[in-house]
């Protein structure tokens, strides 16, 4: 029996830049998804604490996969491409159990998937190794569910430290865990889950990806990511879509700020993070066209509480928004959004704090961790 814990992640800045072969900057959640594998007499059986039922399969590939519910199509992910790589996997049971909030922004599912191929890749022997495990959680989010996401939740959820940020290369897939403590300046991250509901998301977030891709093509370069800020008026210039424009506008100069929030947290001025973040929220407002009216006004009611910085995390089209606060004015600041929200007859945000946790790890009896 083998049993592993993955975290839902926060993304401090770089949002839409993975799949653009660019630069991020998350850190794990101290919440996640834990999954149990153990064998069984027959099939491959999953059940979640945060679904009614157990789903029984027979063993397969991909393509003669059965039909199942979505949560479990990420479960049965990882047993679908193993199968199809040659791997001989025996009847199995797993179980998942999760505290990461569902549909807002916080990789729920790459906490599910992380968790199912750590805790599968110990029980079976598989000596995947940590980039086997990144590919295999990558693959079972865009072959096997079928969502084009870019890679960054499940690396966050996977290589996550305590205490730090993740300076993330998409292009390369290497990493750097950054110290990231806000509470050392008197200051904290304050979550705001708007509650939106998700509005076409999945379909807007492939047109981004494609958007970019298409960008990417006219401007003759492999990704985005080798668009650099110096070259973005000409780039600009080049392009006749006013909709490609701001998809590349979004992009480098999100990058760019990326790349300022690291040096800022490398310099240890914390405080100075706030601009950026505002800033990138402000480009996907504006440019990406991501945002929601939930989420931009939880973001103007953490500025006007006395917030140094906010902006939206995750994919977009609903989710959370964070705010780096002044510890001493929380509560205002929670209020500020409240009322806000009251106001404007939106439905009620769920607010808490959040601070680096570690990553995937092993809960399995007799070991100390990854
Ligand atoms: C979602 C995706 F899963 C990530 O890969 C990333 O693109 C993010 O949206 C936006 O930055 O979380």
């Amino acid at each position: 029996m083998s049993r592993w814990i993955a975290p839902g992640r926060i993304n401090l800045i770089g949002e839409h830049t993975d799949y653009n072969d660019g630069f991020v900057l998350p850190f794990a959640l101290d919440a996640g998804c834990t999954a149990t594998v153990a064998d069984a007499s027959d099939g491959w059986a999953v059940s979640s604490a945060q679904a009614s039922g157990d789903v029984v399969v027979r063993p397969s590939g991909l393509a003669d996969r059965e039909a199942v519910p979505d949560w479990a199509a990420y479960v049965l992910g990882a047993l679908w491409l193993l199968h199809d790589d040659g791997v001989d996997v025996p009847a199995l049971r797993i179980e998942v159990d999760s505290d990461v909030p569902t549909g807002a922004g916080l990789s729920s599912s790459a906490a599910l998937v992380c968790s199912v191929v750590c805790a599968l890749d110990d029980h079976l022997g598989l000596d995947l190794g940590p980039d086997g495990r990144l590919a295999l959680s990558r693959r079972v989010e865009n072959d096997a569910v079928g969502a084009p996401t870019g890679g960054m939740d499940q690396l966050a959820s996977l290589r996550g430290e305590a205490g730090h940020v993740l300076f993330c290369d998409m292009r390369d897939l290497t990493s750097q865990s950054v110290p990231f403590d806000p509470a050392s300046s008197g200051l904290a991250v304050l979550v705001v889950d708007t509650r939106a509901p998700h509005r076409h998301a999945d379909g807007e977030y492939a047109a981004r990806r494609a958007g970019c891709e298409e960008a990417a093509r006219r401007l003759g370069v492999p990704a985005l990511r080798d668009v650099t800020e110096a070259d973005l008026d000409g780039a600009l210039a080049e392009l006749n879509d006013d909709e490609l424009r701001r998809y590349v506008r979004h992009v480098v100069t999100e990058d760019a700020r990326v790349l300022a929030a690291v040096e800022v947290l490398r310099e240890g001025r914390v405080e100075d993070l706030g601009p950026l973040l505002s800033a990138s929220h402000v480009s996907m407002r504006d440019d990406f066209r991501i945002t929601v009216p939930e989420v931009d006004t939880a973001v103007d009611a953490l500025h006007e509480s006395g917030a140094l910085g906010a902006r939206m995390t995750g994919g977009g089209f609903g989710g959370c928004v964070i705010g780096l606060v002044p510890e001493e004015l929380l509560d205002v600041a929670g209020d500020g959004v409240r009322r806000a929200f009251a106001e404007a007859g939106f439905g009620q945000p769920s607010l808490f704090t959040a601070a680096p946790a570690a990553g995937a790890r092993s809960l399995s009896p007799g070991t100390r961790g990854s």
